[in-house]
């Protein structure tokens, strides 16, 4: 499903115009020239890069291994995720998560990333889960510290419901936010669920939401309007 398809489906007050938030959107560039807006602050959210990347099925990472931090901008903190390539489709570029090698792992931010107290942050990512094993919902666990504080949501993907396969992985995406505590945040993604067969990760973004299209959000009834007319970014 598109971004747009999945922001504006039951959005309650119908499609915006769109003319309307083109031009909040133009209004967002020209009086904030300062922000980052539509500018992911993490690097490598589609996993694709870091040393010796898989070409083949897999690589199983371990926390507490020289294996950890392979992943550009990423560390295995808590037991192990699986660095997928050709095993299953990734949701963009070749390369994905499973987010439980061979239990449920946990990865975050390498970097700490610049944040702006007391702004709201837009985290985007696709989830799917792994087929292998016996179907259900897999659990994912998105925590973000920033400042002294602490937020997390988790989500959850059912592989029997959504009948996905290693072909056809039937990503989704999520969509979270979070509102900066301190001028510093790491992201992490926790698997909840404590088999080889975790929830599946991929293209994570963190962006600075832009104020005017907030308010455009509100006003319009549709939360995720700002992400309707800025494009995605790998
Ligand atoms: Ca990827
Ligand atoms: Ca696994």
């Amino acid at each position: 499903m598109s971004k747009a398809a999945k922001c504006f489906q039951g959005g309650g007050f119908g499609s915006p115009p769109l003319a309307a938030v083109a031009v909040l959107a133009a209004l967002a560039l020209a009086i904030a020239p300062g922000r980052a807006e539509g500018v992911s602050v993490i690097t490598n959210g589609s996993f694709e890069s870091g040393y010796n990347p898989p070409t083949g099925t897999f690589r199983t990472l371990q926390a507490g291994t020289a294996d950890a931090d392979d992943i550009d901008g990423w560390l295995v903190t808590a037991n192990s995720v699986d660095w997928i390539c050709t095993y299953w489709q990734a949701a963009h570029g070749v390369r994905s998560l499973d987010m439980s090698g061979t239990a449920a792992g946990t990865i975050v931010t390498a970097t700490i990333f610049s944040t702006i107290p007391g702004e709201p942050y837009l985290v985007e990512f696709y989830m799917s889960g792994n087929p292998d094993g016996t179907r259900g919902v897999k659990t994912l666990k998105v925590i973000a510290q920033t400042g002294s504080s602490t937020y997390e949501q988790t989500f959850t993907y059912d592989t029997l419901a959504k009948g996905n396969t290693r072909t056809d992985m039937k990503w989704e995406l999520q969509s979270w936010y979070f509102t900066a505590q301190g001028a510093t945040t790491t992201l992490g993604f926790a698997s909840l669920t404590s088999t080889a067969y975790g929830p599946a990760l991929d293209n994570v973004s963190v962006e600075l939401v832009p104020e005017p299209l907030t308010l455009a959000g509100v006003l319009l009834g549709v939360g995720c309007a700002a992400g309707y007319v800025r494009r995605r970014r790998g």
